[in-house]
């Protein structure tokens, strides 16, 4: 059987907290909840699932560098990095594959310091706003983009 794309979907600072404060912002979903979700969808659309979290910005940026030649895409909701993290910025240039910003909040109604991402600008897009569904709607973009790829 031929093995399926991997896809790895990285979590920065704080998302292991998911599901136990701030309900109001990030939903009730645990990081768990979104694992489960996620690999069954993978599963649904053929797609492999690597789904991590890390606090330490070293361990992204390690991450983001073993996704090169190893993983077809990748998600990443860089938290709070994503207002600050040039280290992670420069290692996601270096990947061929598509890559999906994901927030669960709408950043850009909130306050103006999440306005700016140094994410952006090297992704391929941005989803923002959606809740834990958003990591869905990234696997499905993700989908698309592979796809897109392989028909040339
Ligand atoms: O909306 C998002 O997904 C964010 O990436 C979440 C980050 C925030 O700094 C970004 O501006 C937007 C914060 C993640 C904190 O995670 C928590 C989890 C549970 C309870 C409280 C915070």
């Amino acid at each position: 059987m031929p093995t399926l794309p991997r896809i790895a979907i990285l979590n920065g600072p704080n998302l292991n907290l998911l599901g136990t404060r701030e309900p109001e912002i990030y939903g009730s979903d645990t990081l768990d909840d979104i694992r489960v979700a996620c690999e069954a969808h993978g599963a649904a659309i053929g797609l492999e699932i690597d789904l991590r979290q890390s606090n330490s910005e070293g361990e992204l940026i390690d991450w983001i560098q073993e996704a090169r030649g190893t993983r077809a895409g990748l998600i990443i909701n860089p938290a709070a990095y994503t207002h600050s993290s040039v280290a992670i910025m420069d290692a996601l240039r270096m990947l061929d594959a598509p890559v999906v910003e994901l927030h669960l909040s709408n950043i850009f109604k909130r306050e103006a310091f999440r306005h700016h991402s140094y994410i952006s600008p090297v992704a391929t897009g941005l989803i923002c706003g959606f809740g834990a569904h958003g990591y869905i709607l990234a696997l499905d973009a993700i989908a698309r983009l592979i796809g897109a790829r392989e028909r040339g």
